[in-house]
């Protein structure tokens, strides 16, 4: 047996050529290796100093590097997911973030009483896998509002409806779960015999996928179902959680074996949408129609020669669906007019001389803005 330290053997024993960046398995890929050459500080594979965030606490997040994974700090703090460098100070056990990589997406929400707030949960992702417990069957308005916010993050929705072992007939569960979202893939899964497991790892292959759905749905079971270990806290386990309120209270950005990365995230209750960026391809459908109607800025409501109202009275377009459309559309149109005011405001600060109390606010909006703890399921 060596008598190596066990971080200083898996890196031994990580890095031949198979992996030359060491960091293949929490995601490491051309794409990742052309950011990193751009970056304002240009890094390589292979540096200690670079790495993808795998957790994110209230004052400090982990790091995956190529030895292991390092506390770091930085204000503000970054999202799961997150490509950085870092610096490491000599003789400190904390690295310092210096500099965050453009990320391709965001999987965000609103939050706040006006919804102004805009959480980010995790970042890079690929896919959003929306996982809904077949014990408690589908709920068409959650899972609008999930495949929304999923689109609106710049990646792919997939569904994942676990527990099936639970449910007289799965079959009519994918059916209701393709009248809500037409085009996304829909996965049946039980993590008491396994069924379905290895689909879910196909669509992870490669890819960085990130968990969304409500408390109880099953997510952390099916991360340990893929990755067959007990690592992530199920139940009543709550391992990470000091307050003790939640099962999963950190996201975390796990390898997923035979490749891909799987991002476990604790159960949301509130889903506001945080931008309106995903209605155009969560309502493709209804947009298609919607170039066939009269007006140009035809906005489907009450205008005559509507063609998406004209599918909605055929039959064309589901009708249940079409509410769906309309109530995300309208929550959109709310957020556009909050940051057009919000943008108004800032300009009126900008035409004022600066003074205290109007920098701290803005501040304030900086430290909302990433990183933020989930403190609702
Ligand atoms: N029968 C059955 N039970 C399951 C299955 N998957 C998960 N469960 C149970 O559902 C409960 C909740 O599972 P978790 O994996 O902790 O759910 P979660 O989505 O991670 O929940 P939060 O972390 O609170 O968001 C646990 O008691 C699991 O044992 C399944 O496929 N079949
Ligand atoms: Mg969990
Ligand atoms: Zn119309």
């Amino acid at each position: 047996m060596s008598n190596l330290a066990p971080d200083l053997l898996r890196e031994l024993t990580r890095l031949p050529d198979s992996d030359p960046s060491g960091l293949a398995d929490v995601g490491w890929g051309p794409r990742v290796a052309a950011l990193f050459a751009s970056a304002a500080m240009p890094m390589v594979a292979g540096s200690n100093d670079i790495g993808r965030v795998s957790r994110v606490d209230s004052e400090s997040c982990m790091v995956a590097t190529i030895t292991g994974e390092i506390v770091a700090t930085s204000r503000p703090l970054p999202a799961v997911g997150d490509w950085v460098v870092l610096g490491r100070p000599e003789g400190l056990d904390r690295a310092s973030i210096v500099e965050v990589l453009p990320r391709w997406s965001e999987l965000a929400r609103g939050r706040g009483q006006d919804g102004l707030e805009r959480q980010v949960m995790a970042v890079n992702i690929d896919v959003v896998l929306v996982v809904v417990g077949l014990d408690r069957g589908i709920r068409g308005r959650r899972l609008e509002r999930e495949i929304m916010l999923a689109w609106d993050s710049g990646a792919v929705p997939a569904i994942v409806l676990t527990k099936s072992d639970l449910h007289p007939d799965p079959d009519a569960a994918v059916a209701s779960a393709r009248e809500v979202a037409p085009g996304v893939d829909v996965v049946v899964v039980s993590t008491k015999d396994a069924k379905g497991v290895s689909q879910v790892i196909d669509l992870v292959r490669d890819r960085t996928a990130v968990l969304l759905g409500e408390s109880g749905a099953g997510k952390s079971s099916l991360v340990n179902a893929i990755l067959a270990t007990n690592e992530a806290a199920i139940g009543d386990v709550r391992s990470f959680d000091r307050k003790g309120r939640h099962t999963t209270t950190a996201r975390d950005l796990r390898p997923v074996p035979g490749g891909g990365v799987i991002i476990d995230m604790p159960g949301l209750r509130a889903l506001g949408l945080a931008t309106g960026d995903g209605l155009a391809s969560a309502y493709a459908d209804i947009m298609e129609l919607g170039e066939q109607c009269r007006f140009r800025d035809c906005t489907h409501t009450v205008e005559p020669g509507c063609a998406v109202l004209d599918g909605v009275r055929t039959g064309v377009i589901d009708a249940e669906r079409f509410a769906g459309y309309e109530r995300m559309s309208t929550e959109v149109g709310l957020i556009d007019e909050q940051a057009t005011r919000r943008a108004q405001n800032m300009q009126k600060r900008a035409d004022k001389p600066v003074i205290e109390p109007n920098r701290r606010e803005l501040e304030a909006d900086l430290d909302h803005g990433v990183g933020d703890q989930l403190d609702d399921r």
